[in-house]
């Protein structure tokens, strides 16, 4: 893998100029009466999922160009996995997506051990159809019109949840591709009240300990209405099944100019924000790398994730979920886990007090400018100094560069063909 002696070497050439950075931001922040340590304790307690399906090359429904060492198998998957976190100490747990990653659960906890992760939540897949099933979801799963279609759809569900058990999973997350491509097509309410029936009965099956994300989409594959469109039918959803039902936010999944972060809130508010899937877009559900594109909007979520912080059972799962056409995915990955590192570290350092002041105070201006002065803070010591304290890599970018891994197991993976029809 990558080895350690690499990293501490690397590490010791760049650790006399982070301290000085390090301790010049710290008196820095100690200005505005915020602890640096306090901070870098909880930057360093953080970690994010990674998407099993995120390390291989993603692509579009136009073409896929594989990289070197594409992953086979989700134990070569996990492997690549153990490389960003060993690296970046930022993300010990993977989401599994069934069944491209079935595999027997005595094995997938044998290759987690071997490379020191866990399993977050499981990720079922009825948008596409699984090699010997008997029935197809071209026009739909849980929300199909023949129950035949339905009862397949919630029983590979529930056998996500069953691989998930043994795995030590406590979550399930479900999106459906379930919509209409015209008007006419499908009676809106009946295709609901078929999603939430079959939901139901998914839900009846969660163990005790367990949560239901359910994740909506506004439009894709579906391209006139989708059932699970936005917060407003995910949130009756969650609602509607009960307690441990909760909404999942993918970053991507709105229509343009859409306020996330004050969707985040609202969800918040009422107990029903599960989780996240961070990404990037600028069009639609681009899947581009976390922060590539905006920045501030990532921050802005996270001034309420941490603005919430200490609201009884608020505990929402993060992950990344991307898809990789023109960069390494590991590297892509390392980098993403660490912008949405550094969103936190930016929003742990607002002046809250001041914020809420000038809130009060009606003063839009200087409100802003607390956001902003947090945001334009270059936090990136705090975030390298958690990494040297865990024994990871300062600059874990160069330290992969430098490992030669890609290449090394370029040799050992056959090279996969290209073609069209990437994730989505
Ligand atoms: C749908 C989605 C969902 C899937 C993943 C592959 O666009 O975001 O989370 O499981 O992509
Ligand atoms: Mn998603
Ligand atoms: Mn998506």
């Amino acid at each position: 893998m990558i080895h350690t002696d690499k990293i501490a070497s690397a590490n010791e050439a760049a650790e006399a100029a982070l301290r000085a950075d390090y301790d010049a931001l710290g008196v820095q922040l100690d200005r505005r009466g915020v602890d640096i340590e306090g901070v870098k304790e909880k930057v360093a307690a953080y970690g994010i999922a990674v998407p099993s399906w995120g390390v291989g090359t993603g692509g579009t429904r136009f073409a896929r160009f594989p990289g070197e060492g594409e992953p086979t198998s989700v134990f070569e998957k996990l492997d690549d996995c153990g490389v960003i976190h060993r690296l970046t100490g930022a993300t010990p747990r993977v989401s599994l997506h069934i069944p491209w990653d079935d595999a027997d659960p005595a094995d997938l906890i044998a290759k987690a051990e071997e490379t020191g992760l866990g399993f977050d939540a499981m990720n079922s897949n009825t948008f596409q159809d699984h090699a010997g099933d008997p029935h197809s979801y071209e026009y739909g799963s849980l929300s199909h019109t023949k129950a035949p279609v339905r009862r397949q759809a919630v029983e590979h569900n529930l056998r996500c949840i069953e691989i998930g058990s043994k795995i030590g999973s406590k979550a399930l997350t479900i999106w459906v591709g379930d919509g209409s491509n015209f008007p006419g097509q499908s009676h809106f309410t009946r295709q609901f009240e078929r999603y939430l029936d079959s939901a139901r009965a998914i839900y009846a099956g969660l163990p005790e300990d367990w949560r239901l994300f359910t994740e909506h989409k506004v439009f894709e594959p579906a391209f006139y209405s989708t059932v699970v469109q936005d917060w407003g039918t995910n949130y009756l959803i969650a609602t509607e099944l009960g307690e441990r039902a909760q909404c999942l936010v993918d970053l991507g999944h709105h229509a343009p100019n859409v306020n996330i972060e004050m969707i985040v809130a609202r969800l918040i508010q009422f107990g029903k924000l599960g989780g996240f899937h961070f990404n990037d877009s600028k069009y639609g559900d681009d899947d581009l790398d976390t922060a590539a594109i905006d920045p501030y909007r990532l921050f802005l979520v996270f001034n309420e994730l941490v603005d919430a912080a200490g609201t009884p059972d608020f505990d929402p799962a993060h992950m990344l979920d991307q898809s990789h056409n023109v960069t390494d995915p590991i590297e892509s990955l390392m980098n993403s886990a660490m912008e949405v590192q550094r969103a936190y570290a930016q929003a742990l350092i607002v002046e809250r007090a001041a914020l809420e002041e000038y809130q009060e105070e009606n003063d839009p201006m200087m409100a802003s400018e607390t956001l902003k002065r947090a945001f334009r803070t270059d936090v990136t010591p705090i975030l390298q100094m958690a990494r040297l304290e865990k024994g990871c890599a300062i600059d874990p970018l160069s330290v992969y560069r430098a490992s030669g891994y890609r290449a090394r197991i370029a040799e050992t993976r056959p090279k996969s063909a290209g073609g069209g029809g990437g994730i989505v």
